[in-house]
């Protein structure tokens, strides 16, 4: 199928920035997105949006440390403050609310429910508990994903996720967490993206802890799917009543040429991306080809490990942000060839909705076992102002309505979707990015915490109200 996004978005921008088109935003009437039961909500992750680094007994973590490095995140941001969400929860709430969103995807810190020797925090705890009473109150889902990247900093002064110790903390963590939330939480998702944790974080320094080393990635990763293995008997013993799984980002990787070496480069660019993760987690394996690619990587892995790592998971969570063109590098691997003339966002992604629904049909045929799919992450970063009040993000309405649409064509594929978050409810701090992009349905001023609702979650809105009144 042609991906005709650039031409939907040049059609429509005019358009929506005069109001003359009646809405932008809203699926065609065949659309799955439609039924009732396709749950549509929001997401945010804690060190992103909370604050309050220092209080109640909050610990750091290896983003505090990381952040305070100069020249590691854009302007020298820190989460110190972030979208000071910490104090503001409950307008928080009210505000996801009067949205109509069904569903709430948040993170926990970890060093915030948690001593440095495993004892719980309780200020930390109730803060949590408070947020998720008020949640259920409002009738809101709630999907809550243990590990966003904030790893107690005492952790990494013990080696992080090269220690295979972290991943038994690890499901320490996950025990006193869902013996404390058990009947507050639909769905636990143990990791967000092991991919960047692994990489971004040991692989390259991008993200914390900043080293950069392809064995080191490899260990970590390791030592991060076998946490989450760990952590699910333990969510299932505690909390049985919900679901439990876990969130991977995915890339679309497509080749520059027909050559074949070309073609074998996009496919080691999704192995890297995709199968080094899916294919433990659904296959119990990892993919020899990864090896080939990062020849000598293989990491240590004890008995049992594999099958720890793939017991059966009740959903399987999906953060698809772009595709990337690649082409040999001419020995074992490849390299990005960036196209032309796409349409990107504010991050220089390419906008690219064929590849979410490519990846998905595809996953289905790959993983006979694939469990049922919620896109936990979809969104894009965009420079958006306040003028008179009003945050006109045209773009990102119509990237919304493009991935929507190829979701909604996965499912007719077959794929068993249940639902989308948006990344994100707010702008918040965007890792190395800082505050500078902004990934938000709501407009954050940080000098003076003012949330603005944007034109994308004014039409999310009225379509869910549609769809409530038809039901
Ligand atoms: O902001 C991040 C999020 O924390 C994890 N997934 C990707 C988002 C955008 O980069």
């Amino acid at each position: 199928m042609a991906n005709d996004a650039s031409a939907v978005f040049d059609t429509l921008s005019p358009a929506v920035s005069k109001g003359s088109l009646a809405d932008p935003f809203t699926p065609p009437a065949d659309s799955s997105l439609w039924r009732k039961n396709f749950l549509l909500g929001a997401a945010t992750a804690s060190y992103q949006i909370e604050g309050a680094v220092n209080e109640d007994g909050r610990l750091p973590s290896i983003w505090d440390t990381f952040s305070a490095i100069p020249g590691k995140v854009l302007a020298g941001d820190t989460g110190a403050v972030a979208c000071d969400h910490y104090h503001r929860w409950e307008a928080d709430v009210e505000m996801l609310a009067s949205l109509g969103l069904e569903g709430y995807r948040l993170s926990i810190a970890w060093p915030r429910v948690m001593d440095a020797a495993g004892a719980p925090n309780r200020k930390g705890i109730d803060f949590y508990k408070r947020l998720l009473n008020r949640l259920k109150e409002k009738g809101i889902t709630t999907f809550v994903t243990l590990y966003h990247w904030d790893l107690p900093q005492h952790l990494e002064d013990r080696g992080g996720w090269l220690n295979r110790d972290t991943a038994y903390r690890f499901a320490d963590y996950a025990d006193l967490m869902s013996c404390e939330l058990a009947g507050t939480v639909d769905a636990w998702a143990t990791l967000n993206e092991p991919w960047c944790s692994a990489y971004l974080g040991y692989g390259n320094g991008h993200h914390a802890p900043g080293l950069a080393n392809d064995r080191f990635a490899t260990q970590a990763m390791h030592h991060l799917l076998l946490a989450h293995g760990l952590a699910v008997p333990v969510l299932r013993a505690n909390d049985p009543a919900s679901q439990k799984g876990i969130v991977a980002n995915i890339g679309r990787g497509t080749a520059n040429s027909d050559s074949a070496a070309d073609q074998r480069a996009a496919h080691l660019f999704e192995v890297q991306h995709n199968a080094w993760i899916l294919d433990p987690l659904l296959k119990g394996s990892y993919p020899q080809d990864l090896f080939e690619l990062w020849p000598g990587t293989e990491p240590l892995v004890l008995d049992g490990d594999m099958e720890t790592i793939s017991a059966p998971l009740d959903f399987l969570g999906i953060n698809y942000y772009f595709r990337t063109n690649v082409a040999s590098d001419g020995a074992h691997g490849f390299r990005d060839v960036p196209l032309e003339g796409v349409e990107r966002t504010q991050m220089g992604w390419e906008v690219y909705p064929d590849g979410l629904r490519d990846l998905l049909t595809g996953f289905k045929e790959t993983y006979h076992n694939l469990p049922p799919i919620y896109i936990t992450e979809n969104g894009m970063a965009s420079d958006d102002e306040v003028t008179d009040g009003r945050v006109e993000d045209t773009q990102r309405i119509s990237f919304l309505r493009r991935h929507l649409a190829a979701v909604d064509q996965a499912i007719k594929a077959g794929v068993d979707i249940r639902g989308y978050f948006l990344w994100s409810l707010m702008d918040n701090f965007e890792w190395a990015f800082g505050y500078e992009r902004r990934f938000g349905v709501v407009h954050v001023d940080y000098s003076t915490q003012k949330r603005t609702i944007k034109r994308s979650a004014e039409l999310v809105e009225k379509f869910l109200q549609e769809r409530k009144a038809k039901a």
